[in-house]
Protein backbone atom coordinates (compact mmCIF):
# COMPACT_ATOMS: atom_id res chain seq x y z
CA UNK A 1 0.00 0.00 0.00
CA UNK A 2 1.62 3.61 -0.96
CA UNK A 3 0.18 6.49 0.49
CA UNK A 4 0.07 9.80 -1.26
CA UNK A 5 -2.16 12.92 -1.42
CA UNK A 6 -5.05 13.89 -4.55
CA UNK A 7 -3.46 17.17 -6.29
CA UNK A 8 -6.30 16.89 -8.94
CA UNK A 9 -9.33 14.92 -10.08
CA UNK A 10 -11.39 14.71 -13.52
CA UNK A 11 -13.65 12.75 -14.48
CA UNK A 12 -13.71 9.77 -11.79
CA UNK A 13 -9.74 9.82 -12.07
CA UNK A 14 -7.61 10.98 -9.44
CA UNK A 15 -4.10 12.20 -9.47
CA UNK A 16 -2.37 11.11 -6.28
CA UNK A 17 1.51 12.56 -5.61
CA UNK A 18 3.55 10.13 -3.66
CA UNK A 19 6.95 8.92 -3.11
CA UNK A 20 7.14 7.19 -6.30
CA UNK A 21 5.68 10.18 -8.48
CA UNK A 22 2.26 10.94 -9.65
CA UNK A 23 -0.25 8.08 -10.17
CA UNK A 24 -3.63 7.71 -11.80
CA UNK A 25 -6.07 6.16 -9.86
CA UNK A 26 -9.17 5.07 -9.88
CA UNK A 27 -11.61 4.15 -6.80
CA UNK A 28 -12.90 1.08 -5.55
CA UNK A 29 -16.75 0.32 -6.26
CA UNK A 30 -17.24 0.10 -2.37
CA UNK A 31 -16.72 4.37 -2.61
CA UNK A 32 -19.09 5.21 -4.70
CA UNK A 33 -21.86 3.56 -2.70
CA UNK A 34 -20.38 5.03 0.26
CA UNK A 35 -21.18 9.14 0.90
CA UNK A 36 -16.92 9.46 1.15
CA UNK A 37 -16.09 10.78 -2.42
CA UNK A 38 -12.34 11.41 -2.91
CA UNK A 39 -11.44 15.48 -3.18
CA UNK A 40 -8.75 17.15 -3.97
CA UNK A 41 -6.21 17.12 -0.53
CA UNK A 42 -6.99 13.70 0.59
CA UNK A 43 -4.57 11.85 1.87
CA UNK A 44 -5.37 8.33 0.75
CA UNK A 45 -3.83 4.87 0.41
CA UNK A 46 -3.47 2.84 -2.78
CA UNK A 47 -3.40 0.01 -4.55
CA UNK A 48 -0.65 0.14 -6.71
CA UNK A 49 -1.24 -1.90 -10.13
CA UNK A 50 1.69 -0.52 -11.99
CA UNK A 51 4.34 2.28 -12.16
CA UNK A 52 1.55 4.50 -12.68
CA UNK A 53 -1.47 3.37 -11.83
CA UNK A 54 -3.13 2.26 -8.86
CA UNK A 55 -6.61 2.48 -7.26
CA UNK A 56 -7.57 4.18 -4.18
CA UNK A 57 -8.32 1.50 -1.61
CA UNK A 58 -8.73 4.37 2.04
CA UNK A 59 -9.39 7.80 2.61
CA UNK A 60 -7.54 9.06 5.54
CA UNK A 61 -9.38 11.39 7.95
CA UNK A 62 -9.51 14.93 7.09
CA UNK A 63 -8.78 18.00 8.96
CA UNK A 64 -11.43 20.08 7.34
CA UNK A 65 -13.01 20.13 4.03
CA UNK A 66 -13.88 23.18 1.86
CA UNK A 67 -17.24 23.17 -0.06
CA UNK A 68 -16.52 26.05 -3.08
CA UNK A 69 -13.63 25.31 -3.72
CA UNK A 70 -14.20 21.29 -2.81
CA UNK A 71 -10.82 20.90 -1.62
CA UNK A 72 -10.00 19.47 2.06
CA UNK A 73 -6.89 19.58 4.67
CA UNK A 74 -6.29 23.10 3.94
CA UNK A 75 -3.18 24.94 6.04
CA UNK A 76 -4.02 28.44 5.26
CA UNK A 77 -6.42 30.59 3.38
CA UNK A 78 -5.33 34.16 1.53
CA UNK A 79 -8.39 35.93 1.32
CA UNK A 80 -8.53 38.35 -1.69
CA UNK A 81 -9.65 41.45 -2.08
CA UNK A 82 -8.84 44.38 -4.42
CA UNK A 83 -9.89 48.00 -3.00
CA UNK A 84 -10.71 49.06 -6.27
CA UNK A 85 -12.12 47.32 -9.68
CA UNK A 86 -13.70 45.50 -7.98
CA UNK A 87 -14.12 47.71 -5.34
CA UNK A 88 -13.66 46.23 -1.56
CA UNK A 89 -16.79 44.84 0.27
CA UNK A 90 -16.16 45.30 3.84
CA UNK A 91 -19.07 42.76 4.80
CA UNK A 92 -18.59 40.10 2.03
CA UNK A 93 -14.31 39.97 3.28
CA UNK A 94 -15.79 39.53 6.88
CA UNK A 95 -18.17 36.73 5.85
CA UNK A 96 -15.06 35.23 4.18
CA UNK A 97 -12.99 35.62 7.03
CA UNK A 98 -15.54 33.77 8.76
CA UNK A 99 -16.03 30.78 6.79
CA UNK A 100 -12.56 30.42 7.08
CA UNK A 101 -12.75 30.08 10.91
CA UNK A 102 -15.67 27.88 10.47
CA UNK A 103 -13.45 25.40 8.73
CA UNK A 104 -10.89 25.14 11.16
CA UNK A 105 -8.06 26.80 8.92
CA UNK A 106 -4.94 27.67 10.81
CA UNK A 107 -3.69 30.20 9.00
CA UNK A 108 -6.05 32.99 7.24
CA UNK A 109 -4.27 35.78 5.57
CA UNK A 110 -5.76 39.02 4.32
CA UNK A 111 -4.59 40.05 0.55
CA UNK A 112 -5.29 43.12 -0.73
CA UNK A 113 -4.37 42.74 -4.28
CA UNK A 114 -3.71 45.53 -6.89
CA UNK A 115 -2.33 48.22 -4.79
CA UNK A 116 -0.97 49.52 -7.64
CA UNK A 117 -4.47 51.14 -7.79
CA UNK A 118 -5.42 52.09 -4.31
CA UNK A 119 -4.58 55.15 -2.36
CA UNK A 120 -3.09 55.33 0.89
CA UNK A 121 -6.05 56.64 2.60
CA UNK A 122 -6.96 53.40 1.73
CA UNK A 123 -4.51 51.33 2.59
CA UNK A 124 -4.50 52.64 5.89
CA UNK A 125 -7.98 52.33 6.98
CA UNK A 126 -7.63 48.30 6.27
CA UNK A 127 -4.22 48.25 8.04
CA UNK A 128 -6.18 49.60 11.19
CA UNK A 129 -9.02 47.13 11.41
CA UNK A 130 -7.37 44.27 10.41
CA UNK A 131 -3.27 44.26 10.91
CA UNK A 132 -3.76 43.09 14.82
CA UNK A 133 -6.25 40.43 13.77
CA UNK A 134 -4.61 38.84 10.65
CA UNK A 135 -1.44 39.30 8.81
CA UNK A 136 -2.41 41.72 5.89
CA UNK A 137 -0.35 41.90 2.82
CA UNK A 138 -1.06 44.60 -0.02
CA UNK A 139 -0.35 43.14 -3.08
CA UNK A 140 0.91 43.99 -7.04
CA UNK A 141 1.52 41.66 -9.51
CA UNK A 142 2.02 45.08 -12.44
CA UNK A 143 4.76 46.10 -9.83
CA UNK A 144 5.58 42.94 -7.58
CA UNK A 145 4.72 44.27 -4.66
CA UNK A 146 4.08 41.85 -1.84
CA UNK A 147 4.69 38.79 -3.68
CA UNK A 148 8.39 37.75 -1.51
CA UNK A 149 6.25 38.22 1.24
CA UNK A 150 3.45 36.40 0.58
CA UNK A 151 5.85 33.33 -0.32
CA UNK A 152 7.37 32.95 3.04
CA UNK A 153 4.10 33.14 4.79
CA UNK A 154 2.13 30.42 2.17
CA UNK A 155 5.61 28.13 2.82
CA UNK A 156 5.45 24.59 3.57
CA UNK A 157 1.81 24.83 3.34
CA UNK A 158 -1.58 24.19 1.39
CA UNK A 159 -3.07 27.22 0.66
CA UNK A 160 -6.55 28.33 -0.51
CA UNK A 161 -6.84 31.85 -2.61
CA UNK A 162 -10.53 32.93 -2.10
CA UNK A 163 -12.17 36.21 -2.81
CA UNK A 164 -14.48 37.98 -5.04
CA UNK A 165 -14.49 37.27 -9.23
CA UNK A 166 -11.57 39.47 -10.43
CA UNK A 167 -9.83 40.64 -7.52
CA UNK A 168 -6.53 38.87 -9.35
CA UNK A 169 -6.19 35.34 -7.52
CA UNK A 170 -5.04 33.82 -10.41
CA UNK A 171 -2.62 36.44 -11.21
CA UNK A 172 -1.31 36.59 -8.12
CA UNK A 173 -0.68 32.73 -8.01
CA UNK A 174 0.67 33.28 -11.71
CA UNK A 175 3.40 35.65 -9.77
CA UNK A 176 4.27 33.17 -7.16
CA UNK A 177 4.82 30.30 -9.76
CA UNK A 178 6.24 31.57 -12.65
CA UNK A 179 6.15 28.12 -14.50
CA UNK A 180 2.19 28.22 -14.13
CA UNK A 181 -0.08 30.16 -16.07
CA UNK A 182 -3.49 30.13 -15.18
CA UNK A 183 -5.94 31.52 -17.24
CA UNK A 184 -6.76 35.26 -16.17
CA UNK A 185 -9.29 37.11 -16.88
CA UNK A 186 -10.71 40.53 -18.61
CA UNK A 187 -12.69 42.00 -16.08
CA UNK A 188 -14.86 44.21 -17.61
CA UNK A 189 -16.03 41.33 -19.66
CA UNK A 190 -16.36 39.14 -16.61
CA UNK A 191 -18.69 41.36 -14.88
CA UNK A 192 -20.95 41.62 -18.26
CA UNK A 193 -21.37 38.34 -18.83
CA UNK A 194 -21.21 37.03 -14.96
CA UNK A 195 -18.44 34.22 -16.36
CA UNK A 196 -15.64 33.28 -14.00
CA UNK A 197 -11.99 32.50 -15.42
CA UNK A 198 -11.12 29.48 -13.11
CA UNK A 199 -12.97 26.33 -12.82
CA UNK A 200 -10.96 23.14 -12.54
CA UNK A 201 -9.83 22.66 -8.33
CA UNK A 202 -6.43 21.12 -8.48
CA UNK A 203 -3.34 21.59 -5.82
CA UNK A 204 -0.42 23.07 -7.68
CA UNK A 205 3.09 22.31 -6.27
CA UNK A 206 4.50 25.95 -5.90
CA UNK A 207 7.82 23.60 -4.16
CA UNK A 208 8.68 21.13 -2.09
CA UNK A 209 5.86 21.00 0.42
CA UNK A 210 4.26 23.22 -0.93
CA UNK A 211 0.91 23.83 -2.47
CA UNK A 212 -1.80 26.05 -3.96
CA UNK A 213 -5.29 26.02 -5.18
CA UNK A 214 -7.17 28.72 -7.27
CA UNK A 215 -10.69 29.10 -6.57
CA UNK A 216 -13.26 30.68 -8.61
CA UNK A 217 -14.43 33.84 -6.86
CA UNK A 218 -17.99 34.14 -5.94
CA UNK A 219 -19.47 37.47 -4.94
CA UNK A 220 -21.97 36.82 -2.25
CA UNK A 221 -21.75 34.38 0.76
CA UNK A 222 -24.17 33.15 3.45
CA UNK A 223 -22.88 31.97 6.62
CA UNK A 224 -26.01 29.90 7.65
CA UNK A 225 -24.09 27.12 7.82
CA UNK A 226 -22.62 28.67 10.98
CA UNK A 227 -23.60 27.71 14.65
CA UNK A 228 -24.86 31.32 16.34
CA UNK A 229 -23.34 30.45 19.43
CA UNK A 230 -19.95 29.99 17.93
CA UNK A 231 -20.03 33.34 15.60
CA UNK A 232 -18.38 34.90 18.62
CA UNK A 233 -15.26 33.00 18.46
CA UNK A 234 -15.39 33.00 14.86
CA UNK A 235 -14.48 36.58 15.44
CA UNK A 236 -10.42 35.93 16.06
CA UNK A 237 -9.75 39.15 18.44
CA UNK A 238 -13.17 38.46 20.78
CA UNK A 239 -11.24 35.11 21.50
CA UNK A 240 -9.12 36.11 24.31
CA UNK A 241 -12.53 37.40 25.76
CA UNK A 242 -14.77 34.95 25.67
CA UNK A 243 -15.70 33.60 29.19
CA UNK A 244 -14.84 36.97 30.85
CA UNK A 245 -18.87 38.14 30.56
CA UNK A 246 -20.97 37.75 33.78
CA UNK A 247 -23.75 35.44 31.87
CA UNK A 248 -22.48 31.94 30.53
CA UNK A 249 -24.56 32.32 27.65
CA UNK A 250 -23.96 36.21 26.96
CA UNK A 251 -24.62 37.05 22.99
CA UNK A 252 -22.67 40.22 24.04
CA UNK A 253 -25.87 42.45 22.82
CA UNK A 254 -27.55 43.88 25.18
CA UNK A 255 -26.72 41.69 28.65
CA UNK A 256 -24.84 43.70 31.48
CA UNK A 257 -21.05 43.38 32.12
CA UNK A 258 -20.13 42.00 29.06
CA UNK A 259 -16.31 41.34 28.59
CA UNK A 260 -16.60 41.90 24.67
CA UNK A 261 -18.62 45.39 24.71
CA UNK A 262 -16.41 46.31 27.46
CA UNK A 263 -13.39 45.88 24.71
CA UNK A 264 -14.92 48.17 22.50
CA UNK A 265 -12.78 51.00 21.06
CA UNK A 266 -9.43 49.08 22.98
CA UNK A 267 -9.05 45.60 21.69
CA UNK A 268 -12.10 45.30 19.17
CA UNK A 269 -13.02 48.19 16.94
CA UNK A 270 -16.42 49.19 16.78
CA UNK A 271 -17.12 48.30 13.02
CA UNK A 272 -16.32 44.62 13.78
CA UNK A 273 -18.61 44.87 16.80
CA UNK A 274 -21.15 46.11 14.80
CA UNK A 275 -20.51 43.72 12.20
CA UNK A 276 -20.61 40.59 14.41
CA UNK A 277 -24.42 41.92 16.02
CA UNK A 278 -25.56 42.45 12.31
CA UNK A 279 -24.50 38.79 11.57
CA UNK A 280 -25.32 37.29 14.87
CA UNK A 281 -29.18 39.02 13.96
CA UNK A 282 -29.30 37.41 10.61
CA UNK A 283 -28.50 34.41 11.66
CA UNK A 284 -30.95 34.76 14.78
CA UNK A 285 -33.81 35.57 12.44
CA UNK A 286 -32.78 32.29 10.65
CA UNK A 287 -33.28 29.83 13.60
N1 LIG B 1 -3.93 46.92 -11.83
C1 LIG B 1 -3.82 45.62 -11.56
N2 LIG B 1 -4.57 44.71 -12.22
C2 LIG B 1 -4.43 43.40 -11.91
C3 LIG B 1 -3.53 42.97 -10.90
N3 LIG B 1 -3.63 41.62 -10.78
C4 LIG B 1 -4.58 41.23 -11.70
N4 LIG B 1 -5.06 42.28 -12.38
C5 LIG B 1 -6.09 42.23 -13.45
O1 LIG B 1 -7.35 41.88 -12.88
C6 LIG B 1 -8.11 41.07 -13.80
C7 LIG B 1 -8.64 39.82 -13.14
O2 LIG B 1 -7.57 38.97 -12.77
P1 LIG B 1 -7.74 37.42 -12.46
O3 LIG B 1 -6.41 36.95 -11.95
O4 LIG B 1 -8.34 36.68 -13.59
O5 LIG B 1 -8.82 37.45 -11.26
P2 LIG B 1 -9.43 36.21 -10.46
O6 LIG B 1 -9.57 36.67 -9.04
O7 LIG B 1 -8.62 34.99 -10.65
O8 LIG B 1 -10.89 36.03 -11.10
P3 LIG B 1 -11.83 34.71 -11.10
O9 LIG B 1 -11.04 33.57 -11.58
O10 LIG B 1 -12.97 35.07 -11.99
O11 LIG B 1 -12.29 34.53 -9.68
C8 LIG B 1 -7.19 40.80 -14.98
O12 LIG B 1 -7.54 41.69 -16.02
C9 LIG B 1 -5.81 41.13 -14.45
O13 LIG B 1 -4.93 41.57 -15.45
C10 LIG B 1 -2.72 43.95 -10.22
O14 LIG B 1 -1.92 43.69 -9.33
N5 LIG B 1 -2.92 45.25 -10.59
MG1 LIG C 1 -9.15 33.14 -11.36
ZN1 LIG D 1 -20.70 39.34 26.44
Amino acid sequence: MLKGRIIKGIGGLYFVDTNNGIMECSVRGIFRKSKITPTVGDYVNILTLSDKNGIIEEILERKNILIRPKVSNIDCAVITFSMISPNINIDLLDRFLILAESQNIENIIICISKSDLANKDDINLITQLYSKIYPVVFTSTLNNTGIEELKTLIDKKVTVFAGPSGVGKSSLINAILPNVSLKTGDISKKIERGKHTTRQVELLEAWKGTYIVDSPGFTSLTIDFVEKDKLDYYFKEFRDFLGNCKFYDCKHLYEPNCAIKEQIGKNISEERYNRYTKLLNELLERS
